[in-house]
């Protein structure tokens, strides 16, 4: 099976957000994979805690037909085996038109009576139409998404619009059209205007535009929606081709090629990394498939070394692999799949374990709720989380990129750890050398995987300030010769001679040395030193 995706290029719609705490407190359940071939994905992109304020009310009526529209479309054959979402109560089992994801509930309601498509669950599996039904939870509408039309008939060259409508969500919901076939990516839609996206009480519309210049946009689309619990749904919308070419209006070109370009200029999310060549095909890729097996960037480059670097090393595997729980080979070495593989709802290892216990991350602790630091100094905080597949832990300095760029760039790492008895137990480690005042805010650790992902409550707040010089007690500090300072606990203050860390024990970003030789001249600066050798060590 030669199958490669999910390299998406970002067009995202998301409402702008600042950090909100409570609204991470809801239950939900979310599933949604990077699946095989042709069903979409969730797309855990760029999921935005925003404010709160002006929320939908969730009043809408009952009865709502909308879920039959996307029913019949859906080319449920191909999709992957989603993984049916939790209902809260003994009802119907809810879920998908599309058959991609999963649904969700929105804030743990009760006693639900409705039901709408039926969603595919396993692999070939044909979706089934139950009765339309009620949509309205016990106050609330439950979070799904709906595609207008859901079949398009196209030519090549026009501009064709789709309409996404969003239920039950509110101004945190992102909305995301991907495309499926024949090409895995995010959509290249035109440029977004100003009254695309329509909000309402109980609805959100959202309004995008497609030149069919390029036969390979012709084909599956699907919208996800995302909300700020970690809800995800989708619907799909299929274009056919019909007619004869007709060729784009001369005077377009120019104008949208530069539009689509400056869309690739966008600085990814904080959740993603960007692919090396963002001037052909995707820009950023989720942080999550980075070393999975799958090439998601078109250049590949999220399989480079230096990303499998940044996750936890295996002994006998690689870190893009998933090594199947009791398969072995007949020489008897454990067999192992791609990591993308795992919980993508298809049986890969012969013992199934890759689609066991498939789910979304929930956090177990974080390290600290506030820290006061001064400038120099290092900040190191750590978020422990449990899901299948093993979440990646990744952070948010004030719901933005750490350390300007989001780039693990020494400075700023961001360590992951697999506890060493439970796979599915992660420690994502921020560290934060050499702080300064730009660092100073709201620390967010947020747990992602292919299930889907969770912020962690409450954020961490740092307080940067200027160090003093004032001797504390130097008692029990061990600093290797770079500082008196240090916390009772035996944190060294205020590394000098260009080190960082605990106990002043590194150099810092653009110096070289070991630090713990204990002179002023550990640490040398790298000015003259070519790039070669700067990461030859
Ligand atoms: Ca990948
Ligand atoms: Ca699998």
């Amino acid at each position: 099976m030669n199958i490669s995706y999910p390299s998406y290029e970002r067009n995202t719609t998301t409402v702008e957000a600042t950090i909100i705490t409570a609204a991470e407190s809801t239950v939900t359940t979310t599933v949604g994979t990077k699946a095989k071939a042709t069903d979409a994905t969730n797309t855990t992109t760029a999921g935005t805690k925003a404010k709160a304020t002006n929320a939908p009310d969730t009043t809408e009526t009952t009865d709502t037909t909308d879920t039959t529209e996307t029913t019949d479309t859906t080319d449920t054959t191909e999709t992957t085996g989603t993984t049916d979402t939790t209902e809260t109560t003994g009802t119907t089992d809810t879920t998908e038109t599309t058959g991609t994801t999963d649904t969700t509930e929105t804030t743990g309601t009760t006693d639900t009576t409705m039901t709408s498509t039926r969603a595919v669950t396993a692999k070939g599996e044909k979706a089934t139409t139950l009765p339309t039904a009620r949509l309205k939870v016990d106050g609330q509408i439950r979070f799904h998404v709906v595609v207008k039309p859901t079949v398009l008939q196209v030519q090549r060259g026009q501009q064709v619009e789709l309409t996404c409508i969003v239920y039950g969500g509110n101004l945190n919901t992102s909305i995301v059209w991907t495309q499926d076939k024949p090409k895995r990516r995010y959509a290249l839609t035109d440029r977004a205007s100003k009254n695309d996206k329509e909000i309402t009480a109980s609805q959100i519309t959202l309004r995008s535009r497609i030149t069919l210049d390029d036969p390979s946009k012709i084909g599956q689309y699907t919208c996800t929606a995302l909300d700020d619990a970690g809800n995800a749904h989708s619907a799909v919308l299929t274009m056919q081709k019909s007619g004869s070419y007709v060729p784009r209006p001369k005077h377009l070109s120019g104008v949208l090629r530069k539009r689509i370009t400056n869309h690739r200029n966008d600085i990814c999310q904080p959740n993603e990394i960007s692919c090396s060549n963002s001037i052909q095909g995707r820009k950023c890729v989720e942080k999550y498939w980075m070393c999975d097996g799958d090439r998601d960037c078109d250049d590949g480059s999220d399989e480079e070394q230096r990303y499998c670097d940044l996750l936890p090393q295996h002994r006998y595997y690689k870190t893009s692999e998933f090594q199947c729980v009791g398969a072995n080979d007949t020489y008897g070495n454990p067999v192992c799949v791609r990591r993308s593989l795992q919980c993508d709802g298809y049986n890969d290892c012969s013992d199934h374990s890759d689609e066991v216990g498939c789910v979304k991350p929930t956090i177990i602790s974080i390290s600290h709720r506030q820290i006061r630091i001064n400038t120099r100094d290092t900040l190191i905080i750590q978020c422990t989380a449990r899901g299948t597949p093993t979440p990646y832990i990744n952070w948010r300095l004030n719901w933005g990129h750490i350390c300007g760029d989001g780039s693990d760039n020494g400075r700023c790492t961001m360590e992951q750890s697999i506890d060493t008895h439970d796979p599915s137990l992660v420690t994502g480690t921020l560290t934060v050398r050499s702080i300064n005042a730009n660092d100073d805010g709201t620390y967010s650790c947020e747990a992602r995987n292919s299930q889907g992902f969770i912020f962690a409550i409450p954020d961490t707040l740092i307080t940067v300030t200027e160090s003093d010089n004032k001797p504390s007690s130097s008692t029990g500090c061990n600093c290797h010769g770079h500082s008196s300072y240090c916390t009772p606990d035996g944190r060294c203050q205020n590394c000098q001679h260009d080190t960082v860390g605990y106990y002043c024990e590194y150099c810092n970003t653009g110096y070289r040395g070991d630090a713990r030789l204990g002179t002023p001249h550990d640490c040398q600066l790298l000015l003259a030193v070519s790039n070669q050798s700067l990461y030859s060590d």
